[in-house]
């Protein structure tokens, strides 16, 4: 008849099959946390290539509209606060982000349109702009 020394075998098996995970999961509630805070209301405005924040859920943008001066480096970030995956594109200089996983955020920059106007911006998942997820992005 064998014994097993219960608790402490136990706990190294489970420490080699899943040490990995059990790293991971502090990791992302930090980075959750991180994303949770602060950057609540407020436009998407800035005169010259400023910080925005815009909130990526099922299926729109907060804010919808952002606006940048012409010919501006830009930052957005892009902060999914949904559960599906999203990304920005902007008409008329056919810019788009990368896609961003639920729970993430990214930091992406594009060269604002020369020509000053209003441009249509979407999520280029599939049937998302459908559902509504469509914002403007004003170039003054
Ligand atoms: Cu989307």
């Amino acid at each position: 008849m064998e014994r097993v020394h219960d608790g402490r075998l136990t706990r190294r098996a489970l420490v080699r099959r899943f040490g990995g995970l059990a790293l991971a999961v502090p990791v992302m509630s930090a980075l959750l946390a991180a994303c949770g805070g602060g950057g609540g209301g407020g436009g998407g405005s800035t005169s010259g290539g400023g910080k925005i924040t815009i909130e990526m859920s099922e299926y729109k943008y907060n804010p919808a509209t952002i606006t940048v001066s012409p010919g501006a480096s830009v930052t957005v970030t892009l902060k999914n606060v949904g559960s599906l995956q999203h990304d920005y594109h902007i008409d008329g200089i056919n810019a788009t982000s990368p896609l961003v996983d639920p729970g993430k955020s990214i930091d992406w920059t594009f060269t604002a349109p020369s020509q000053a106007g209003t441009y249509d911006t979407w999520c280029t998942v599939a049937g998302h702009k459908e559902l509504g997820m469509v914002g403007k992005l004003e170039v003054k």
